[in-house]
């Protein structure tokens, strides 16, 4: 029997460490991505049928890009294309060839991407040469907040909030949205422990920070009339939580209801306009279960709750 745990345990290690690279300490190390850099906006960027954006809907940095791409409207201006997972071959497809592509590593390969990089979503392509501008989602959402939109579209980054906005974005990145990563994917229990602790200290500073903020008449996590580009980034992770990252990732020091004004707020995001229907549980449950072999060999997927009843039940809005 212990030879067996032996070569189980040597076998999930062999498997972890092609999903999620660690350090020595077991540490996720996030792999770097293929375009990273931030370009300038395109001068035909408003164009019809010239730019896409690829998402998956099960992954949490896409969803953050087609929150911005909703928020502000940018359905006329760039065409929003959805990817597959297959879980068999480890990459995302095309639900039917995409310029000569029938996978999203075609289209990096034939974009350039270096073979190393892993082709992941979000990215913008344009549609005409299948080139690919940009595929990291702290910056696509920059860009997308200056994609051309109606004049009544939101600015989800205004100068006069715009310090309080990155200082919980650079928080979130790594604590929150690759925090539950962090915590899934540690191969060691130091590195678990290190990154819960993290993750709910981040968790708890939002919850105090919204809760001030609606002491003061406000909803958002930084002083602006409407979501900000921090509410975009914490919402992916949050909306997710029950379903895939509580369970699957063991992101459990306290159930989020505890966090009062954090599960108001996520309420308050969910209930915006066009957000619900960027909020697949389906997806979700079926991507992260079914394809993350190394924490789930199983591969069957659990029930759920229904995600808007969860989302809208629990503690009132203060008046
Ligand atoms: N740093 C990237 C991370 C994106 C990312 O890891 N996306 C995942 C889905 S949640 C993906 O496409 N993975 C495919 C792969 O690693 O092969 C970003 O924020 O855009």
């Amino acid at each position: 029997m212990r030879n067996v745990r032996a070569f189980w345990h040597w076998q999930w290690r062999q498997l972890m460490g092609g999903l999620a690279p660690a350090d020595a300490e077991g540490r996720y190390r996030r792999p770097e991505g293929a375009f990273t850099a931030l370009p300038p906006l395109p001068e035909d960027a408003g164009r019809p049928g010239r730019y896409g954006l690829i998402v998956g809907r099960s992954c949490p940095w896409a969803h953050r890009a087609w929150l911005v791409w909703t928020l502000r409207g940018l359905e006329p201006s760039l065409r929003l294309l959805f990817v597959e997972p297959d879980p068999e071959a480890g990459r995302w497809r095309f639900p039917e060839p995409f310029l000569g592509c029938a996978s999203l590593a075609d289209l990096y390969r034939r974009a350039g991407g270096n073979r190393q990089a892993r082709a992941t979503v979000p990215l913008l392509v344009d549609l005409d040469t299948g080139a690919i501008p940009l595929n990291e989602s702290a910056r696509v959402i920059e860009l997308l907040n200056r994609w051309p939109a109606a004049d009544d579209a939101p600015n989800l980054a205004p100068a006069a909030a715009l310090d309080g906005i990155q200082s919980w974005r650079d928080r979130f990145q790594g604590s929150v949205n690759d925090g539950v990563y962090r915590c899934g994917f540690a191969r060691s229990q130091m590195a678990y422990a290190e990154a819960l602790a993290e993750l709910f200290q981040a968790l708890e500073a939002a919850d105090e920070a919204l809760a001030e903020a609606e002491r003061q008449g406000r909803s958002w996590l930084c002083p602006t009339a409407g979501p900000s580009l921090a509410d975009v980034v914490l919402f992916p992770t949050l909306i997710r939580w029950e379903m895939v990252y509580e369970p699957l990732f063991g992101c459990r020091q306290r159930p989020l209801w505890q966090l009062e004004a954090l599960w108001r707020w996520r309420r308050r995001v969910f209930n915006l306009p066009g957000v619900a229907a960027t909020c697949c549980a389906e997806s979700w449950r079926r991507d992260y279960f079914g394809a993350l072999f190394p924490l789930h060999p199983s591969g069957l997927i659990p029930g759920g709750p229904d995600l808007a009843t969860l989302v809208n039940s629990g503690t009132p809005t203060p008046p």
